[in-house]
């Protein structure tokens, strides 16, 4: 699979310098004279009167210096030609999409996604750095999207460092699309790894007694065990489940001091007891908001606030729900928000 390409190493060197690999036209229009000041024309005198030629290629220009005229240059200055640039009808072909091992554990780095070229004439896929470039074998599973997967073997790059390579496509005119970044880091298989929480959210204050911890966590050597939660000084409440590494805690934390702020901790572990850096799990037991239930007679209602009368009718107050229209007929009445009571069937204190 893995085809070292001389042509493409010289290729993808150019990622570092990318203009020069391409002939770039400039044009500019202005007076015979401005051109002349500005080292694109130069201007020969015979007899009494200038003649005016493009630098270089001396092609005449004119004689009069006022005469406007467009020069293109296609070599970044040496020599200009008269005339505008001519269209540019070959565009750069495209990485549509890749992914890449952003870690590599076993030294050999895997580049897979597809490329494409609007004008149909996509040549190559290469990966590499400024001094080595790799070809990606591919197939075209889809009319002009060219599917490709890279291995390279990089055993001889140092771990624990990143690596900045990238990621190109070439067509037949030797156009390149832009550098995509593929940037790993080969870490030594020899070696256990910490786990790493990758990620992590929580429900920072608990109105119902149960902390929440859901997230991800992932460990390099792919041993990892176990997450857990807790005050770091106690074993802490491991995280079910881990399928394959994302993970959920609930702790009933209902029992914990109210309104203040707990500082717990989230870690991962691996088979070999190594543990991750500790995450904060920082929050605060509110007590649970218990609303007021109260059964009385809808004159004792209408006494303590909790309902209005109009004539012989009772209201709950706030909603305005009917009660009835009988002062000593028992309700239940629940204050869902301040002030706002309505008809429940919530259990009142006898
Ligand atoms: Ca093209
Ligand atoms: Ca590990």
């Amino acid at each position: 699979m893995k085809i070292k390409n001389a042509l493409l190493a010289t290729a993808v060197a150019a990622v570092i310098s990318p203009l020069s690999a391409f002939a770039q036209c400039d044009q500019y229009t202005s007076s015979l004279d401005e051109h002349v000041a500005n080292d694109r024309a130069v201007a020969q005198s015979f007899f009494y009167t200038k003649m005016y030629k493009a630098k270089g290629s001396l092609e005449t220009l004119g004689y009069i210096g006022s005469s406007v005229a467009t020069l293109n240059t296609t070599d970044g200055g040496d020599n200009f030609q008269k005339g505008e640039c001519p269209e540019e009808t070959n565009h750069a072909p495209e990485i549509i999409e890749y992914t890449y091992t952003k870690t590599v554990k076993d030294y050999q780095l895997v580049v897979t996604g597809k490329a494409t070229d609007v004008d149909g004439n996509l040549s190559s896929v290469g990966v590499g750095n400024a001094a080595f470039g790799w070809n990606c074998p591919g197939l075209y599973l889809e009319p002009n999207v060219f599917s490709f997967e890279c291995v390279v073997d990089v055993p001889n790059l140092q771990v624990d460092v990143l690596n900045e390579w990238y990621l190109v496509a070439f067509d037949a005119e030797d156009k390149m699309s832009e550098h995509n970044e593929v940037f790993f880091t080969v870490i030594d298989p020899t070696v256990n790894h910490a786990p790493e929480i990758v990620s992590y959210e929580y429900n920072a204050v608990v109105t119902d007694g149960i902390l929440t911890v859901t997230g991800s966590a992932d460990d390099v050597d792919g041993n990892l065990d176990k997450v857990i939660v807790g005050n770091p000084a106690t074993p802490g409440i491991e995280c079910t489940p881990i399928i394959p590494t994302s993970f959920e805690c609930s702790v009933d934390v209902s029992g914990m001091e109210k309104d203040v702020e707990h500082e717990w901790a989230i870690a991962a572990l691996d088979t070999e007891g190594v543990i991750s850096e500790l995450k904060d799990v920082k929050f605060t037991v509110v007590a649970e908001d218990v609303n007021t239930c109260v059964r009385a007679s809808n004159q004792s209602h209408a006494d303590a606030g909790r309902a209005i009368s109009y004539g012989t009718s009772f209201f709950a107050k706030g909603s305005f729900q009917y009660l009835g229209a009988n002062g000593v007929v028992l309700t239940t009445l629940e204050e869902t928000q301040e002030n706002y009571w309505v008809v429940s069937d919530c259990e009142a204190p006898m």
